[in-house]
């Protein structure tokens, strides 16, 4: 079965899927954004976890590009995982790739877990990060297209945008249904 790629325009932190990704920072400590909504909604457990994994297995913080899984705790989907998007410089210092590797590495984290078969990113690192909306649809959007034809789970895989403007974005790359 062919992968089912959506978009639509909403509140991540409201959406009834198997696992949220939070465009987080590498501290895991919560921040503004799209970041301290989950953090909000998921209530402070998940704040713990995220204390939890920091002493356990990251003492650094998560690496840009890398990702982790928690509970969703209060939200409705079961699983949050974390990822680091870059922060834009400019688009030398390897932001696409870096951008790439965040979404690659929540699909695997999906990918690896039997119960996570719907996935919903926001925009990572569109917001605070400062990452150019038009150049990271067409880089998301390449992507998926790529990632469905080597993979076939998780099965839906959506880009839940909060602005008008960024669902405009997305459905006009014309790889997405609504
Ligand atoms: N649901 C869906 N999308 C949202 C929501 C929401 N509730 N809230 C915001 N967005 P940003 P970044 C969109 O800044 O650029 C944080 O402080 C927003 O409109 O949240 O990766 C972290 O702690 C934008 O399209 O993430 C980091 O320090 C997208 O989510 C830093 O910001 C991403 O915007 C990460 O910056």
């Amino acid at each position: 079965m062919d992968i089912s790629l959506e978009v639509l325009q909403s509140d991540i932190t409201r959406l009834e899927v198997d696992a949220v990704v939070n465009a987080a920072n590498s501290s895991l400590y919560g921040g503004g954004g799209v970041d301290g909504a989950i953090h909000r909604a998921a209530g402070p457990e998940l704040l713990e976890e995220c204390r939890n994994i920091r002493r356990n297995s990251l003492p650094e913080g998560l690496p840009t590009g890398e990702a982790v899984l928690t509970s969703g705790y209060n939200l409705k989907a079961r699983y949050v995982i974390h990822t680091v998007g870059p922060v834009w410089q400019g688009g030398s210092a390897e932001e696409e790739q870096l951008l790439r590797n965040a979404y690659l590495n929540c699909l695997k984290i999906a990918r690896e877990h039997d119960a996570i078969e719907s996935i919903a990113f926001p925009g990572i690192s569109t917001g605070v990060y400062g990452y150019p909306l038009c150049e990271a649809v067409e880089i998301v959007s390449e992507l998926l297209k790529e990632y469905r034809t080597s993979y076939s789970s998780p099965s839906r895989i959506s880009i839940c945008c909060y602005s008008s403007m960024d669902y405009q974005a997305y459905l006009a790359s014309g790889i997405f249904t609504i």
